[in-house]
């Protein structure tokens, strides 16, 4: 594996996928804590229907932060290193890992996780798919580059937008994607949960919580003051 190749796909990109890098014995056993967090649906917060309404976005989030086997997987040499070549020698965590699980007739409408447009205030998303995305459980829709290209355009939420491409992520991969990386999720139209972790990371001068105020194409999201 070669991690300056793969930072370098990742500045070019503004995202990057890892394939092979966990041992089957730990995807495993993220699986088997992200079923027993499905069973008893342990999702943070309520519904705000108005953002999911204005975004047409709709997905379960739940703390990852007891999860023996996330602390696992992140700690892996080539995930930290990965990290490292992307944001530098001084990083940071951003938040707690969280849980996305996106139900069945869930998604995710276009949008960028940071509203920044200062090149240096980003952070970027570290996600590890446990097993395959599915076509039927929607794919992760991104615009290579577009972390370069400012404000998402104006549209509809789901609305195709030139040069996207759709990714469906195999078992045990980790996509670092960068916060202003347009993105969406497709809807997901079956009944098996399509689920991952998140545990985002940030240059250590970018402030934190960056993430309260995405951008969506439809508008902005002020998650401290809901609105
Ligand atoms: O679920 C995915 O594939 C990625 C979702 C994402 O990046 C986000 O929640 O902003």
């Amino acid at each position: 594996m070669n991690i300056s190749a793969l930072a370098h796909q990742f500045q070019e990109n503004g995202y990057v996928g890892l394939s092979g890098i966990f041992q089957d014995v730990a995807i495993q056993s993220l699986i088997k804590d992200l079923d027993h967090w499905l069973e008893n649906q342990g999702k943070l917060g309520k519904d705000d229907s108005e953002y999911e309404q204005r975004f047409d976005v709709r997905v379960d989030v739940g703390l990852a932060d007891k999860f023996e086997s996330v602390a696992d997987l992140f700690s892996a040499q080539s995930v930290r290193d990965l990290t490292e070549k992307v944001l530098g020698h001084s990083w940071n965590t951003e938040g707690p890992p969280l849980i996305f699980s996106t139900p069945i007739n869930g998604k995710q409408g276009w949008h960028q996780d940071t509203s920044d447009v200062d090149p240096g205030i980003y952070m970027i998303n570290r996600i590890i798919y446990p097993r395959r995305v599915q076509p039927e459980q929607g794919g992760l829709v991104v615009v290579p580059g577009s972390h370069q290209k400012g404000d998402i355009p104006k549209g509809g939420n789901h609305d195709d937008i030139d040069g996207q491409i759709v990714l469906f992520p195999e078992a045990g991969t980790i996509v670092l994607m960068h916060s202003r990386c347009w993105h969406r999720v497709q809807e997901n139209r079956v009944a098996l949960p399509r689920t991952q972790i998140n545990w985002r990371a940030r240059p250590a001068s970018a402030p934190p919580n960056l993430g309260n105020n995405p951008v969506f194409r439809t508008g902005r999201w002020d998650f401290a003051a809901s609105k």
